[in-house]
């Protein structure tokens, strides 16, 4: 992937970089209707970053009916395929080019290490554009069997104004997995990025436009979730929400389409998934490198993450051995934008105080804490937690049941695999599942019995374009990525032709 080369430190860039903090409506940047604004803050040192304009009910209506007038006109609901697929590569393109910035602005809000960025969210978010672009002229529709006096058939359309609600952990990729896939088909998009993390999407917008995306298709309105977000959800002119964040606020969606227009939902809720380590796992080494990544990465703010890992008994010393040496050495809290960082802060403050009063529910709850449990030295200045390990857990624990959304392992031993299934599957939750066998026979016996959306066999969070995401049970109804999510922004349609007298 070609990515920018960084030039200079990272920190002389974030220094250069001017920040736009307005909304984005109907092709242009303009202030909120009331005029407030709210700070976002660098979670890596408490400071201010920029003043961005707070859109509520007002703005949110100017962008919806800013959208419906753009998708009416057929600029580009109704544009050639080939020549939408057109925009949709060079604003991947125009994306590609300003990568740097992109990695810049998520990492100074949220706190990932630049070098996630760079090697994870940034590859992602191209892949996802450019795969969603080029089947723009693949959705089809179907001929259907009948009588030789009868024509029917099927044709799929956009469904109008899609409102895409995402959260921070991942702001530019998660924004792409919705816009993507709600463009390509045709839609226009009213975006709400999360509060915490603002800024990526308006230099999103400016991209699409200057790739040749008319006005008023992608539209995005900052705000805070019960303002902006809920005005969003419950506006009759929105066709479908797409939403990921907290199992709480997804339940809030459903409803918001109730009291509404019925408009469709579509929601991606976390999860507490469950990453499974037998004894006859050909390499500990190589699963407990998995696991680390699976809860450490991204400083375990991750849907997916495998946060409940459950291992065999006779091998529970070794993999634990394993797991600590690897959190050591691979996840190391600094300065997230140094290159060389592994791991940064917590998106917030009260994140950090949350994930904090968990690992306290632990230890209070009688699991073992044998790594890391609190802020690391020196790093009181940002929200840090170190990577931190309990073991001893039972599933009926708080910590093995509600998603802590930080770097908490909790290590389950389990008898073998029957126990490990049964304890996988106890959870609201039902996201993704990992198991790390050398019994073929196993592994696709697990693929079966467990309830979750994304299995991974010998590997964890693994995946392409090609696969569905989203999960079962709590962990709501959507699915992002592949061709399915690009449906999934369309709508069918039967049309039967009378052709005979
Ligand atoms: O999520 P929220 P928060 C989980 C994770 C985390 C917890 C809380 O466990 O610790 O949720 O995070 C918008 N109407 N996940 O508080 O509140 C909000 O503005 C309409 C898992 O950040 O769900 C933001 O844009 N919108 C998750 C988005 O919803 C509302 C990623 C998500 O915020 C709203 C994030 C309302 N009433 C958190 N209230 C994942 N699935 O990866 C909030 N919002």
């Amino acid at each position: 992937m070609n990515i920018a080369p960084s030039t200079g430190s990272w920190h002389d860039r974030a220094a250069k970089l001017s920040f736009e903090g307005r909304l984005f409506i109907d092709g242009d940047y303009r202030e909120a209707v009331s005029g407030a604004k709210f700070e976002t803050v660098n979670p890596a040192d408490d400071s201010i970053i920029a003043a961005v304009s707070r859109g509520d009910g007002a703005d949110i209506d100017l962008a919806v009916s800013s959208g419906r007038k753009a998708f009416k006109s057929g600029v580009w609901s109704r544009m050639a395929p080939r020549a939408r697929m057109a925009v949709m590569l060079r604003f991947a393109d125009l994306v590609e080019q300003h990568a740097g910035e992109f990695a810049v602005l998520d990492t100074l809000d949220m706190g990932k290490p630049i070098q996630e960025m760079l090697t994870v969210d940034i590859p992602l978010a191209l892949t996802c554009l450019r795969f969603t672009a080029e089947c723009i002229d693949k959705i089809e529709g179907s001929v259907g069997a009948t009588a030789s006096d009868v024509l029917s058939y099927v044709i799929r359309q956009p469904l109008g104004v899609v409102g895409c609600i995402v959260p921070w952990n991942y702001p530019l990729l998660m924004t792409v997995w919705k816009i993507a896939p709600a463009l390509s088909a045709g839609n226009s998009v009213v975006l709400k990025p999360a509060e915490q993390s603002p800024l990526s999407a308006l230099l999103l917008a400016r991209l699409f436009m200057e790739a040749g995306g008319p006005a008023g298709v992608l539209n995005v309105v900052n705000g805070f979730g019960a303002e902006a977000g809920k005005a969003l959800a419950l506006h009759d002119g929105i066709d479908k929400i797409a939403f990921t964040g907290s199992a709480e606020v997804g339940k809030l969606m459903l409803i918001y389409a109730g009291q509404s227009n019925m408009k469709k939902v579509a929601t991606e809720c976390g999860g507490k998934s469950p990453h499974i380590v037998l004894a006859d796992a050909e390499n500990l080494k190589k699963a407990a490198w998995w696991a680390a990544m699976g809860i450490f990465g991204n400083q375990g703010e991750v849907c997916c993450a495998g946060s409940r890992i459950i291992v065999e008994k006779s091998v529970v010393p070794d993999f634990i051995d394993a797991l600590s040496a690897q959190a050591k050495s691979g996840y190391v809290p600094g300065d997230p934008l140094d290159e060389a960082t592994t791991m940064g802060p917590l998106v917030t403050r009260e994140q950090q105080q949350r994930v904090l009063n968990y690992i306290d529910i632990g230890r209070r709850g009688g699991a073992d804490c044998i790594l890391g449990g609190g802020v690391p030295d020196g790093l009181e200045h940002g929200a840090y937690v170190a990577p931190t390990i309990f073991t001893g857990v039972d599933n009926s624990m708080t910590i093995a049941r509600e998603e802590i959304f930080g770097p908490v392992a909790s290590i389950i031993p389990v008898s073998g695999y029957e126990e490990a299934v049964a304890i996988a599957n106890d959870s609201p939750f039902g996201l993704a599942a990992g198991i790390w066998t050398s019994d073929l026979g196993k592994a696709h016996r697990f693929a079966r019995d467990v309830e979750a959306g994304m299995v991974y066999v010998n590997s964890y969070m693994n995946g392409d374009m090609q696969l569905p995401f989203g999960g079962w049970k709590e962990s709501g109804n959507g699915r992002d990525k592949c061709m399915d999510a690009i449906l999934s922004y369309t709508q069918s349609k039967g049309v039967w032709v009378t052709v005979g007298e």
